[in-house]
């Protein structure tokens, strides 16, 4: 997708600060971090959400994780994280590339939304 902003840094044409990175996957550190430590997981090929992943196209998804569990051990997250993926409008989801936001280095609060008022 050329208008993309994750196909283009998976591309290298917009540089990234990188922590991992196989053929399939691309993980890099988000601009905005929410947490001590914030990278973002993405397949190199697009796939525009969670809602457009198919059985022809899944496997990347178990890829993403298993990379995620690496990065767990190299960065030394052996308190754990949080693995976030925002899908569609109401997903608050802002860049149309899958992609997973991996948390950690502090506590993680829940519910991730302020509780809303049961409709009377
Ligand atoms: P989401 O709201 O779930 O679609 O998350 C998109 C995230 O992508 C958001 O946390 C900010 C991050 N982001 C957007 N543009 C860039 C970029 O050019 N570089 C990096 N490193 N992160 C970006």
């Amino acid at each position: 997708m050329s208008d993309c902003i994750f196909c283009k840094i998976a591309a290298g044409e917009i540089p990234s600060t990188k922590v991992y990175e196989d053929e399939a996957v691309l993980a890099f550190r988000d601009l905005d971090p929410q947490a001590p430590f914030h990278v973002l997981l993405i397949p190199k090929e697009h796939i525009a959400s969670a809602a457009e992943i198919t059985p022809e196209n899944s496997g990347v998804v178990a890829h993403i994780f298993e990379a995620a569990a690496k990065i767990a051990r190299e960065q030394g997250l052996e308190k754990g994280f949080r693995i976030v993926n925002n899908c569609g409008e109401d997903g608050m989801q802002s860049v149309q590339h899958l992609h997973f936001h991996m948390l950690a280095g502090q506590k993680m609060g829940w519910p991730p939304f302020p509780p809303q008022k049961e409709a009377e």
